[in-house]
């Protein structure tokens, strides 16, 4: 198949679908009388900081590539920025990862106070499931949408990987079962079902991975897919184009983490090796990071072919995430 629109390196092709969603968010967090002021302050100083917009724009683009109207999807877009939004204000919280700066600003809770951040995280969430069960149409893709989106922030995703990822930091939080487990992980020597350590190091990081960051990506195209009503087959290339794209992300985050610039990120960078946390570069070394990566937006990029040109937006952002420089 004939597939003619290039991505121009340095100019993301989703601009336009970034402003549909940041005035659909002003919307959806506009002041209202049920809300104290200061919590509604505190929701938007942390959605309206910026970022990238990638998960709402999956979603619109998945929609789109499905021959869906992507309009019908903003709804979805939002839910899942404010979850994303969300996990960000508690990650980074004292108790989590004690951050100052995000999205170039103040974190939440530095701009605010710990407990008004906590609860503008917790407005956030239950404001996505609202926001989702009321305006997706019909009832049965809301309802899908509901389904999908939980399943992929709650324990089976996001806040399971978060947890996960805590646990291999701080072996005070281990669980009793987990102990010995942790203890063969330290040492050097091939296990008994001759993995070595490195291979065995790899697999627990995708693991915690796939689940923290790598779901909520993926429910942004399975989301957009329901929307347009694409049918099962569809819903699971998706799936699998999420999931590549997902892991190509973390390893891109991670190699941002060492070569990044701190002004452009808009965060800390190199943390992760002061903090000692298992990282794909600290694994595998920066060439070999960088060469999974493009393995896995190459099969991202592979797996969605059967889309034809409808999919090369998707393809286009898939290989911007290795582009990005924040
Ligand atoms: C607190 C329940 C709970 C979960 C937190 C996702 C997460 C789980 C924490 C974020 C930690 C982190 C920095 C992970 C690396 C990958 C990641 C999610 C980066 C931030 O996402 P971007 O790059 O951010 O899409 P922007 O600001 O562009 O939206």
């Amino acid at each position: 198949m004939e597939r003619s629109i290039a991505p121009r390196k340095g100019r993301p092709v989703f601009d336009e679908f970034r402003k549909i969603v940041e005035e659909a968010f002003a919307r959806y967090l506009a002041p209202s009388d049920d809300c104290p002021a200061r919590l509604r302050e505190s929701m938007r100083y942390s959605v309206e900081a910026g970022g990238k917009r990638l998960r709402p724009v999956m979603v619109l683009l998945a929609c789109e590539a499905c021959g869906g109207d992507s309009a019908n999807a903003i709804p979805a877009a939002v839910a899942i920025e404010f979850i994303h939004t969300y996990s960000l204000i508690h990650d980074d919280l004292p108790a989590m990862d004690n951050d100052d700066l995000r999205r170039g600003r103040p974190t939440n809770h530095k701009q605010f106070d710990e407990a008004t951040a906590i609860l503008a995280g917790d407005g956030l969430l239950t404001l996505a499931f609202e926001i989702l069960a009321r305006d997706i149409k019909p009832a049965d893709v809301a309802l899908a949408c509901v389904l999908d989106l939980a399943s992929a922030a709650g324990v089976g995703g996001m806040v399971g990987g978060q947890m996960a990822d805590l646990q291999g930091e701080r072996p005070e939080m281990a669980d009793s079962s987990q102990a010995a487990g942790t203890e063969s992980l330290e040492s050097d020597q091939t296990g008994a079902d001759g993995q070595s350590d490195q291979t065995r190091k790899v697999s627990q990081l995708e693991a915690i991975h796939l689940r923290k960051t790598g779901r909520l990506l993926r429910s942004a195209l399975t989301m957009g897919g329901r929307i347009a009503k694409a049918d099962r087959n569809t819903v699971e290339m998706l799936d699998h184009f999420g999931k590549c794209v997902g892991l190509a992300f973390q390893i891109a985050d991670d190699l941002l983490d060492i070569t990044g610039d701190e002004a452009k990120m808009g965060k800390g960078v190199r943390k992760d090796a002061e903090l000692g946390k298992l990282t794909y570069p600290g694994l595998l070394g920066l060439e070999e990071s960088r060469r999974q990566a493009q393995l896995l937006i190459d099969e991202a990029c592979r797996s969605i072919q059967p889309l034809g040109d409808r999919g090369l937006r998707l393809e286009a952002l898939a290989r911007f995430i290795l582009e990005r420089d924040h």
